[in-house]
């Protein structure tokens, strides 16, 4: 059986992709760009200035903001993010989730997360599962975000297995690519995905029997 399963957090444990998305596409159109599903789909595991600056580049609009004014967009677009997480309750948890972090408590597994949001600890509060994780990778302590695997590979540390004996699991291909390049087994959710082992269209058709099938083939 593996020694670890390490989630992502946004579209894996909860659907926080779509509040992202909210929020900066209200910040892109005060700055005159418009931004659709298939943008945020690249901004997936990117990290808050990344998502910025591709949303700029996307627009066009690369050179028109100097670096204060830059962040001060992403610090009003992570207020309105804030804002947003409010409504989080124990009930936003994705399907199938709390019933396959219970099982991978009862057998023994460990439980990581890997998430570059540096809101990670205060939304799996409001979700009421923090207690579920035995380590969250600190994504104020990563240098690079998805699709490198710096932030898998702390939680592997912080769990202290061996990357090679866990299964990683992601919406988003950036987060595929870093999973595969430490060497775990991928799980992608979404039909669009590519180069997950083995890939599920939601978290519903998550739970420990089918990890476990999926291991032992
Ligand atoms: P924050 P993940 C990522 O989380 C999100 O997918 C990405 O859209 C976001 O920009 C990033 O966290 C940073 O989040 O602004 O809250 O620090 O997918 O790695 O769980
Ligand atoms: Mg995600």
């Amino acid at each position: 059986k593996p020694q670890a399963v390490i989630f992502d957090l946004d579209g894996v444990v909860t659907d926080t992709a779509h509040l992202h998305f909210l929020a900066w596409r209200q910040i892109a159109r005060e700055a005159g760009i418009e931004i659709n599903e298939e943008i945020n789909e690249q901004l997936k595991g990117i990290s808050r200035m990344g998502s910025l600056e591709r949303i700029l580049r996307c627009g066009g609009a690369e050179h028109r903001f100097s670096q204060l004014q830059r962040e001060q967009m992403a610090e009003r677009k992570n207020s309105l993010y804030v804002a947003s997480l409010q409504q989080l309750t124990p009930s936003s948890v994705l399907p199938g989730i709390a019933p396959l972090l219970d099982e991978l408590h009862e057998r023994k597994i460990a439980v990581g997360l890997a998430s570059v949001s540096l809101n990670a600890p205060h939304i799996l509060r409001a979700l009421g599962i923090s207690d579920r994780f035995d380590f969250c990778a600190d994504a104020s302590r990563i240098e690079r975000s998805k699709p490198d695997p710096e932030i898998f590979l702390a939680a592997c540390a912080g769990l202290g297995v061996d990357p090679v004996s866990c299964i990683g699991i992601e919406d988003a291909q950036a987060g595929i690519a870093a999973i595969n390049a430490c060497g775990m087994l991928s799980v992608g959710i979404g039909s669009r995905l590519q180069q997950a082992d083995l890939l599920l269209q939601t978290t519903a058709e998550l739970s420990w029997s089918r990890l476990q099938r999926f291991w032992q083939t």
